[in-house]
């Protein structure tokens, strides 16, 4: 049974255009702010490619004249569109990407919101050793958290699935990353879709997780919204109130059969559990 008050609902808006087809909101930002509000979501997730290409105080003017929140900022464009990682081979493509992190600092902080490192953690390229890959992760989330730390913002790392990254794919890797970099403020993203790939039980994994819980991505087995597919969201969403997660549930889908009736049909079946 799932306590709806616990429910804190946000949705993926894009700021800027993108390639990424789960980014359920794209086009015209102040539009889209007043359809998800009129909605009922609490909040809106932004995917930023690159803070230095918005004018922020009129953002977040926008968003709070919609009474809206910003539970977490998605970083991945800087992958999709620019191509960087934290473990390209080319030293100045992984310092660009780490700079690229830290220059959304003050917008988290601004916001309050977590930091997700998605896509931008990169792929094991070829002629890449893994164990390589791995250390140039490492040092580049422990660089990006010491930083983070003097703004007070949370780093999320997500678990991808196998046909989008060769690196950290399920939570299993996801905790031992955390071992490995060994800072309070990183943790873990969940998203229920890459989970139904990668995990053996979704809800056994997300209790293993617990506390790393930092925040959490909504879509159905087929990507569309929660309720057009086959996973147990009731079961799922039971599972992450047993671990004490007081953060946000967050739409994660595709804009089928457009981003309106998704974010609709998403918020009416969550509330409906
Ligand atoms: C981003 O949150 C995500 O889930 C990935 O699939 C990005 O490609
Ligand atoms: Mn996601």
């Amino acid at each position: 049974m799932v306590n709806g008050y616990f429910m804190k609902l946000s949705i993926v808006l894009s700021t800027q255009p993108a390639s990424f087809q789960a980014a359920t909101f794209k086009g015209n930002l102040e539009e889209n702010l007043q359809l998800i509000a009129s909605l009922g979501y609490d909040g809106v997730e932004l995917a930023i490619r690159d803070p230095r290409l918005l004018d922020m105080d009129a953002l977040e003017k926008s968003i709070l004249t919609c009474g809206l929140s910003v539970p977490a900022i998605g970083t991945g464009q800087a992958w999709g569109e620019e191509g960087l990682s934290f473990t390209d081979p080319e030293q100045s493509i992984r310092r660009l990407a780490v700079e690229r992190i830290q220059s959304h600092l003050p917008t988290a902080q601004r916001f309050g919101a977590v930091l997700i490192i998605g896509l931008i953690r990169g792929i094991v390229k070829p002629g890449v050793e893994a164990a390589q890959a791995m250390a140039w992760l490492v040092e580049a989330l422990q660089e990006c958290c010491s930083e983070a730390i003097k703004f007070g913002v949370n780093l999320a790392l997500e678990p991808i699935n196998r046909y989008e990254t060769t690196l950290i794919n399920s939570t299993v890797q996801g905790l031992d990353l955390i071992q490995r970099v060994d800072a309070g403020n990183f943790g873990l993203l969940l998203d229920t879709f890459h989970m139904n790939i990668e995990e053996a039980s979704i809800e056994s994994s997300i209790r293993t997780c617990a506390s790393h819980i930092f925040h959490f991505h909504v879509a159905d087995s087929n990507r569309w919204h929660p309720g057009a597919g086959h996973l147990d969201f009731t079961s799922i969403l039971a599972a992450l109130q047993t671990t004490g997660y007081k953060g946000w549930i967050s739409g994660e889908f595709l804009p089928l059969p457009d981003a309106g009736m998704a974010a609709r049909e998403s918020i009416k079946f969550l509330k409906s559990l």
